[in-house]
């Protein structure tokens, strides 16, 4: 009999304390289950680390590590199952290498976004790790299962990387093909009504948010894209009364906000989900991904009427030579409007910009900041200064309409705009702030040499470090200011500043290196005093990750 663990590292606790239920094990399980079912002589559990670090079950320092290890080790297991997910794959390198240094013939595997995108590379750098997934886990695992409770020959399994004497082998990856339909994920090796719970306590966007997967893959190729790469560029839904079955099962145990994972959905799709969902008439709310430019006017009644509540999406850069070099031209003269459109049927959308390019200039900079700025409120410039002239100042709404952040250009490992980048590119210790996927236990210094490419480096970029600095603390300053967006308007028609200049004085008023070093709740208090010098009052302000 083998014992399996599926392991879900943790992740951020700094900021936010939301626990997400750890899709990708849960479809890992339907497909356990059914070898179980067909035989195989096999035991499964799922252990979700980073529920348990949120819960306050292990504590979020160092000692996070024995503690842990501790506890999967008394449960003697044969194979672990790991999920990589953005930044977590420190923590699941060093649990794998000490669970390994006590149990050497436990079989560690690690899949996920990141470990595809550079999976031989990661496995040259990652003695603990016995085997890296590419794409889909559930091709894999019905392969492997048979053989790892045989004779331990990975020869042909699909879909890995994997050491043979010494030697690197890679397997051709195989995912579902046309037929196989996305695997349903098995939601019996988790309490919901815990995630729940414990959810409502510590809300991400909504207290009942919950993730549920439409389908997989978006057909376009921005050369920054880590999904772009993941997904190979290849659409597939799942049926439509599968996932509102699931959104239904979710809503009666309290998760009633869905949000969709996949990268971008399209707009065929979003019409036969709106209408199937009115049809059902069960009052779900709803978000998902998808590019504004691609959905016509004439959806946004349709989609208000299905419970739609939220899009996320990419507007990357009004600067057209940046959008031609990300592959991702957005004609952004009506993107403004077709916002109000959204926001006029109760649409909130959270917007994602990119700066740092290359040859940016401070004017491309600024007009990205005002554009931010003014999807933000949902108001343009005029608006908003008519707005702020006609109404009391402490008056002004606390949060804007929409959530708009800029962030600075990440070259994910594996991403064609990493390979086209990658002889310039350099660990900067200031290319993403902490904030941004804070934990106690990781930081700059365990990303400094680290090359592995199993996840996320939020630390790479192409810019000399002059530049890096200057970026990243003028965009640390934006975003938290963006956050209040009202206020910096104010403080913009005040100071009769452009953004860059403000943000410049400001960041040299409180001190570049403050800016970028300060804990969040040093920094907000800082620019609260700033600001409240200026515009002599506070505002309510505390800023949450997800809010
Ligand atoms: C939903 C989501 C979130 C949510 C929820 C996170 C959560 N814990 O569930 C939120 C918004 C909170 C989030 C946060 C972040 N995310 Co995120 N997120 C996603 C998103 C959109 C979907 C993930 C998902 O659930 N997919 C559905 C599941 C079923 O698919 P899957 O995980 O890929 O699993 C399949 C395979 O990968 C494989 N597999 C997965 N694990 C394993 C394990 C084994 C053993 C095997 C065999 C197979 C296997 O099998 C599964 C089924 O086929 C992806 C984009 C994407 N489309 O992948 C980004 C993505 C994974 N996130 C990303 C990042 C960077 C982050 C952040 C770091 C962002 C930030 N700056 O703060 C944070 C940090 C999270 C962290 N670990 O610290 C990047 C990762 C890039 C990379 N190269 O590693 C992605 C790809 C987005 C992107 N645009 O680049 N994220
Ligand atoms: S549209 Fe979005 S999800 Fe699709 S490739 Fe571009 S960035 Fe990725």
């Amino acid at each position: 009999m083998k014992k399996i663990l599926l392991i879900n590292p943790p992740v951020s606790i700094y900021i936010n304390k939301t626990a997400f239920i750890p899709l990708p094990l849960l479809i890992l399980g339907t497909c356990l289950k059914k070898i179980k079912e067909n035989g195989a002589d096999i035991l499964y559990e799922l252990i979700d680390l980073d529920f348990m670090l949120k819960q306050g079950i292990f504590p979020d320092s160092a000692d996070f590590y024995n503690q842990s290890s501790n506890f999967i080790l008394k449960k003697k297991p044969d194979i672990l199952l790991f999920t990589v997910h953005g930044v977590n794959h420190l923590v699941t390198l060093k649990l794998a290498e000490k669970i390994k240094n006590k149990r050497p013939s436990c079989i560690t595997v690690v899949g996920g976004v990141g470990p595809t995108l550079q999976a031989k590379e990661a496995l040259n750098k990652c003695p603990q790790i016995d085997l890296i997934v590419k794409g889909e886990g559930e091709t894999f695992i019905q392969h492997f299962i048979p053989s790892a409770l045989n004779q331990c020959d990975f020869s042909d399994i699909p879909s890995i990387v994997y050491r043979k004497n010494g030697q690197i082998m890679e397997n051709q990856r195989i995912d579902l093909n046309n037929n196989e339909p996305i695997t349903k994920p098995d939601y019996s090796l988790v309490c919901i009504e815990d995630y729940i719970a414990h959810n409502k306590k510590h809300p991400y966007i909504h207290p009942g948010f919950v993730l549920i997967e439409s389908g997989r893959g978006c057909p376009y190729k921005c050369t920054f894209c880590a999904p772009a790469k993941m997904w190979r560029s290849k659409v597939r839904y799942r049926p439509i009364p599968e996932i509102i079955e699931e959104m239904k099962y979710l809503a009666s145990k309290g998760g009633n906000f869905t949000f969709f994972t996949q990268d971008n959905l399209e707009e065929n799709f979003l019409i036969r989900l709106s209408n199937s969902l009115i049809e059902e008439n069960k009052n779900i709310s709803w978000g998902c991904y998808s590019r504004l430019d691609r959905l016509p006017d004439d959806i946004i009644d349709l989609l208000s009427k299905a419970g739609c509540k939220l899009i996320f999406t990419g507007i990357e850069t009004p600067n057209r030579i940046a959008q031609k070099e990300i592959r991702k031209v957005i004609n952004t003269s009506n993107t403004f409007e077709k916002i109000q459109k959204f926001n006029a049927k109760g649409i909130k959308i959270i917007a994602s910009f990119i700066a740092g390019f290359k040859d940016e200039s401070d004017e491309d900079f600024n007009f990205t900041m005002r554009f931010a700025n003014e999807c933000a409120t949902g108001l343009n410039t005029e608006q908003l200064n008519q707005y702020i002239r006609t109404t009391d100042h402490d008056k002004l709404p606390t949060k804007g309409t929409n959530i708009c952040s800029i962030h600075p250009l990440c070259h994910m490992p594996g991403t064609d705009s990493f390979n086209k980048e990658k002889i310039n590119l350099h660990i900067s210790k200031y290319s993403l702030h902490p904030d941004c996927h804070g934990s106690f236990l990781f930081s700059y210094e365990e990303f400094k040499d680290d090359w592995s490419y199993l996840g996320i480096n939020p630390y790479l970029n192409h810019l000399p470090e002059d530049k890096v600095r200057y970026f990243c603390s003028i965009l640390r300053l934006f975003n938290l200011l963006n956050s209040r967006p009202y206020y910096l308007a104010l403080l913009l028609r005040k100071f009769k500043f452009s953004p860059l200049a403000l943000m410049k004085e400001i960041v040299s008023q409180l001190g570049e290196e403050f800016v970028l070093s300060a804990n969040i709740y040093n920094f907000e208090e800082s620019t609260r005093r700033y600001v409240k010098k200026h515009l002599e009052f506070v505002p309510e302000w505390t800023v949450k990750k997800g809010q």
